[in-house]
């Protein structure tokens, strides 16, 4: 261990409904690091975090976990801070797991231009993501600043998505556990499970969200056709989620 002051957990700022805060989130619990959560709005907690990171320029995103006046940006890098901080690596070999990792960025950049592209289009959903403060009745006439969040958001990761990505790793994630007797993608639970199974929430969604989505968001982050020809997937990943041992809160219900 060593790498944490135990008097001051470390923070993570994240996006409850990302999947990228998500494979944070399931990577820290898994190995034991306390951590206190905060929650990050798109655009209205951008100067706070670029204020946290002193970075004044450059895109940012989240997650980032800040331990020890250090800040680590990136599921990745967080989960290998996690690893190297539990006693006995339990999240697995990492050189082993990186191509399950670029797997599962390539098929999430793609989810996610697809429920941007469907948040922009539909009014509801873009009256829901408007921040919380903002009251029922002025959603209606603001809907357009959250249509041109959803587009710099959409124009900010365009550069990511491969078509094709999202299918391709369900079906090498498919083949592989096909062949594997453990249930699990390497040996044992590892974070190429994570990383992958934090995929199919993008498609089948079960974790926690708080605050919780808007009905017509939520309908965003769902692809029937996916879940349909997926669903031996899907099983797979709500029997990870439904064990205790490795199982994390947001998979939990209250
Ligand atoms: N490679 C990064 C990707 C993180 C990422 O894409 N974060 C998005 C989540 S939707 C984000 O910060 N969106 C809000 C924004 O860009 O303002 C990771 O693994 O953490």
């Amino acid at each position: 261990m060593g790498l944490l002051n135990a008097n001051k957990p470390p923070v993570l700022v994240g996006e409850t409904f990302s999947p990228w805060t998500k494979k944070a989130r399931w990577a820290l619990e898994h190995c034991k690091v306390a951590y206190d959560y905060d929650e990050y709005v798109p655009t209205l907690s951008e100067p706070r975090l670029r204020w946290r990171l002193r970075q004044w320029g450059g895109d940012v995103s989240v997650p980032v976990l800040f331990a020890d006046d250090r800040a680590i940006c990136g599921s990745w890098e967080i989960a290998d801070f996690a690893n190297d901080a539990s006693d006995d690596q339990r999240l697995g070999d990492f050189s082993a797991i990186e191509p399950w990792n670029d797997l599962s960025e390539a098929a999430l950049a793609e989810g996610r231009a697809r429920v941007l592209m469907c948040i922009s289009g539909n009014d509801e959903a873009l009256a829901e993501s408007l921040p919380e403060f903002i009251p029922l009745r002025l959603r209606r006439p603001l809907r357009f600043l959250a249509r041109d969040g959803a587009r710099r958001l959409e124009r900010k990761y365009r550069h990511l998505v491969e078509p094709g990505a999202l299918r391709a790793s369900l079906l090498k994630a498919r083949q592989t556990l096909a062949k594997t007797e453990s249930g699990y993608l390497l040996d044992q639970f590892s974070y190429a499970d994570i990383a992958m199974a934090v995929v199919l929430e993008i498609i089948a969604p079960i974790a926690r969200h708080e605050p919780q989505l808007g009905r017509a968001t939520e309908t965003c982050w769902n692809d029937p056709a996916l879940s349909e020809e997926f669903a031996d997937l899907i099983a797979w990943r709500d029997r990870l989620a439904g064990d205790e041992r490795i199982s994390y809160s947001q998979f939990k219900r209250k």
